[in-house]
């Protein structure tokens, strides 16, 4: 883990020159300043009711909406009852308001505000959520982007975050993982005896079968792949479960724009439309080429950006996200021309497919890095198992040291039997190899690693800072699977 000798705290203007989150001691507000305030509420989970944090907005509405050029000037309030603090997931803000807890700042305590002010150069669908265990407690809504170019296009805008829900603490959750792991189940890595490369590309980790339902870890095929470490109590689409879901009035023939983010801990899903042919234009809030398609791949921490044009019919169309490797699911209905809505059982008929990178491989960037060759390259390998649940980066110094203006490659190799979605803090990375074969594929922030795949990111040091490097299953980075990449802090 990293350890760094922070100097102390300025504060005010001089804090804002360097980039920092300044701690609000009693200056003023400005008038285009926004406020976010961290608190807790109650909501209804399959009947029960749940206490569970919140992130609104002055007027109460969950996370924050900005226009691209915007300045992301925010004071984030602090009533949640515990010390707290948020990351931006999508932005590129300077280092010192990342919202990463003992990297870009100490946590906030109660009863305190925090000022932040950068510009949003890009629009995109984001989110933020507390960089702690409180983020399974909802500590975590949408940061949408938009894009004033887009302003003329007649389409409504449905914005649903979805999250994995349980009424035990996420403490409990963690400490239960960490006494019980299957004994030799998934055991490899830590040190790596398996070569990369003898497992990977076959087909054998994909099309075997998967049974839903109770168990933690599911058996698939000859390689013993782990899913759902954990069993929730709900799947959660905007606070609500398919027993009840949110319902969205839609116009008949309208068009809609669906700006959906996985707030999940450690749930993945596979986005399904239904009936309906959508166009994905964004992973991660990063333009892609459009791509038709009716179900998406949909790991923790990504955001998915579709365009629907709806048939002109009065009739409800649900939107359903299917929990990987198991029968959950939760989602939401656009209901077109006052259309009833009939009951969508929870459990679905099938399980739902395992997430792969090759859905990655079929997507291009609208907006690739320049090509260029690579200054420095990184290898990580992603070890840990279930046994005892240690989970870790190795391979790679901690922090990575790096230069501002490089052009860096990291491979990362999975060498546990559990999928990771690898997330990069403070830039975006373009996927540019699956298991050693280079294209030009996806910008995201985010990215999943197979069981025994490899895949290859490519980014620009181009933010100078501390910047995290983890996986954003929850529970894997709260046991170890945590690094950071570090160039240029103090330029
Ligand atoms: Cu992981």
């Amino acid at each position: 883990m990293i350890r760094l000798s922070r100097r102390r705290l300025v504060q005010g203007a001089a804090a804002v020159a360097a980039g920092m989150a300044v701690p609000h001691t009693g200056f003023t507000q400005t008038s285009t300043q926004k406020t976010l305030r961290a608190t807790t509420r109650t909501i209804d989970v399959a009947g029960k009711a749940a206490t569970v944090f919140g992130l609104l907005d002055e007027q109460g509405r969950h996370g924050l909406v900005f226009d691209a050029g915007d300045r992301f000037a925010v004071r984030l309030e602090n009533r949640s009852g515990e010390p707290t603090l948020v990351h931006w997931h999508g932005l590129t803000p300077p280092w010192r308001q990342d919202g990463t807890p003992a990297i870009s700042a100490p946590l906030l305590p109660d009863g305190a505000d925090a000022d932040y002010d950068f510009t949003l150069a890009r629009p995109g669908t984001n989110w933020m959520h507390a960089h702690t265990l409180q983020e399974q407690k909802l500590m975590a809504a949408p940061l949408v982007v938009r894009d004033p170019a887009e302003r003329h296009l007649d389409e409504q805008e449905v914005v649903v975050l979805m999250h994995d829900f349980s009424f035990r603490s996420p403490e409990e959750l963690l400490a239960d993982l960490q006494k019980d792991g299957a004994p030799g189940h998934g055991m490899m890595g830590q040190g790596a005896a398996m070569k990369p490369g003898a497992m990977m590309g076959g087909g054998m980790m994909h099309g075997g079968m998967m049974h839903g339902g109770g168990s933690r870890s599911m058996p698939m095929g000859m390689g013993g792949m782990d899913v759902n470490d954990i069993e929730y109590d709900a799947y959660l689409a905007n606070d609500r479960t398919l027993d009840d879901p949110e319902v969205i009035s839609v116009e008949r023939g309208g068009k809609v724009r669906l700006r959906l983010i996985n707030g999940s801990t450690a749930t993945a899903y596979t986005l399904d439309l239904g009936a309906l042919d959508g166009e994905l234009v964004a992973v991660d809030g990063m333009p892609v080429r459009p791509l038709v398609g009716r179900r998406f791949p949909f790991a923790m921490g990504q955001r998915l950006d579709i365009r629907l044009t709806l048939p002109n019919e009065a009739r409800a169309w649900p939107i359903l996200a299917l929990r990987e490797g198991a029968r959950q699911r939760t989602g939401f209905v656009l209901a077109a021309g006052g259309a009833t809505v009939d009951r969508i059982p929870v459990l679905a008929e099938e399980v739902g497919p395992l997430i792969d990178i090759d859905f990655d491989t079929s997507l291009a960037a609208a907006q690739p890095l320049v090509d260029r060759p690579a200054d420095r390259r990184v290898e990580v390998l992603l070890t840990g198992g279930m046994h005892g649940y240690r989970w870790a980066m190795e391979g790679m110094p901690d922090p990575q040291p790096a230069s501002r203006g490089e052009r860096i490659e990291a491979v990362m190799r999975n060498m546990s039997m559990m999928a990771h979605p690898m997330h990069l803090h403070g830039h975006h990375f373009q996927v540019i190899g699956v298991d050693g074969r280079r294209f030009s594929g996806p910008v995201r922030d985010t990215v999943v690693v197979p069981p025994m795949r490899e895949v290859t990111i490519a980014f620009d040091a181009d933010n100078p800072g501390i910047w995290a490097f983890h996986c954003h299953h929850l529970y894997h980075m709260a046991a170890g699977m945590m690094a950071h990449i570090e160039y240029d802090r103090y330029a």
